[in-house]
């Protein structure tokens, strides 16, 4: 493992990081987060994503019992065609309409468990309704890329404590997928091997940068994570969307996921914050062999549960830069327990 300065290369999207490991004593006078409230109810009167409560839009909840989907009352993205803009038309003044949809995912009814307080089960509903939302939208003829994701957190924007996910589909393809998609076709013309499948082979093999595994899936820290403790989430089997995988391994990402999300909440005894998501492949009605699923999860806190890393001066400028080295990261990920610190003592 490398301790001086350097830099490593992200074969996805093509993206170099700057690693400064002798960087991670700095003193630290600046900003301290909140930590996040614990113990929240398990039913909130005022939560407009609570059973039988009243959105914010007007329409009341119905007294839902496992997942719950709706429209996003404030969606950023609408089913129809917008009128393009009449200004004049130069090279340098590039615009096109975006069609799409949103959708909230509420993993339960209740207020106060997050992915890793539910039980398997829930977290497999959780996936379910995230792979039927996936197929169903990206049927749609104007529907080419559905991203389904979890912004956790008062840390990450989230606005409402409520445990929910959203989606977001729409008619092209937002830019992350844009990079990812081509490397991966890239790679895939070249080596007839899915880029993701020949990754999670090696990253097995050295295993110095695996924070969990199961039959079915591998969570690792990437070699070029530009986030502390961000964690890639790959299935042993290469399949292009959350529909495609079997009752064996929903059950397997389900266990990953929960593990994860207990982990992060294990390294400082709170609920971590993080923004996570589903890379799948487009919805284009092609098949997608250079595609493999997968979730990247990006996590904000650096030092501690009130120091974060932020990404500004030279990340906004110049490029990403982290301090921690991904494989101390990853051993420090492995090494905590796989029970939750609130579920410890109960069986
Ligand atoms: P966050 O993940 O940013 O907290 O998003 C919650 C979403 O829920 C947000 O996109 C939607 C917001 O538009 N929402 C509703 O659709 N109805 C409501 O009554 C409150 C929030
Ligand atoms: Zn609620």
């Amino acid at each position: 493992m490398i301790e001086s300065p350097h830099r490593r290369f992200n074969p996805l999207t093509r993206d170099w990081v700057l690693v400064s490991p002798h960087r991670a004593r700095r003193p630290w006078l600046g900003q301290v987060e909140k930590t996040p409230t614990e113990n929240l109810p398990q039913y909130d009167p005022t939560c407009y994503l609570c059973p039988g409560n009243e959105r914010a839009g007007g329409v009341k909840n119905p007294p839902y019992t496992g997942a719950y989907i709706f429209d996003n009352d404030f969606a950023a993205l609408l089913p129809d065609a917008a009128q393009v803009s009449s200004s004049p038309s130069h090279p340098l003044l590039t615009s096109s309409p975006e069609r799409g949809m949103c959708r909230v995912v509420c993993f339960s009814p209740r207020h106060d468990l997050t992915l890793p307080e539910l039980d398997d089960i829930a977290i497999g509903n959780v996936l379910t309704a995230w792979a039927r939302e996936t197929s169903n939208l990206g049927a749609m003829d104007f529907i080419r890329y559905v991203q389904v994701f979890e912004n956790k957190g008062a840390l990450m924007g989230c606005s409402n404590p409520h445990p929910h996910s959203q989606i977001w589909a729409q008619s092209q393809l937002p830019n992350e997928i844009a990079k990812e998609l081509a490397s991966q076709t890239a790679y895939f013309e070249e080596h007839h091997m899915p880029l993701l499948a020949d990754y999670l082979a090696e990253e097995r093999h050295r295993s110095e940068r695996i924070v969990f595994e199961n039959e079915h899936f591998s969570a690792l820290v990437p070699f070029w994570a530009v986030w502390p403790f961000e964690i890639l989430l790959v299935p042993h089997r290469p399949a292009a969307f959350l529909s495609d995988l079997t009752p064996a391994e929903v059950t397997a990402l389900a266990e990953a996921l929960r593990q994860v999300t207990t982990r992060y909440d294990n390294l400082f005894e709170i609920s971590f914050p993080y923004s996570m998501g589903f890379h799948q492949a487009p919805s284009d009605g092609q098949a997608h062999p250079e595609w493999v699923l997968h979730a990247h999860f990006y996590p904000p806190l650096l030092r501690s549960a009130t120091v974060r890393k932020f990404m500004v001066g030279y990340e906004m400028l110049a490029m990403p830069q982290r301090d921690i080295t991904p494989e101390s990261a990853a051993e420090r990920l492995q090494g905590l327990p796989g029970v939750h610190y609130k579920l410890r003592g109960r069986s």
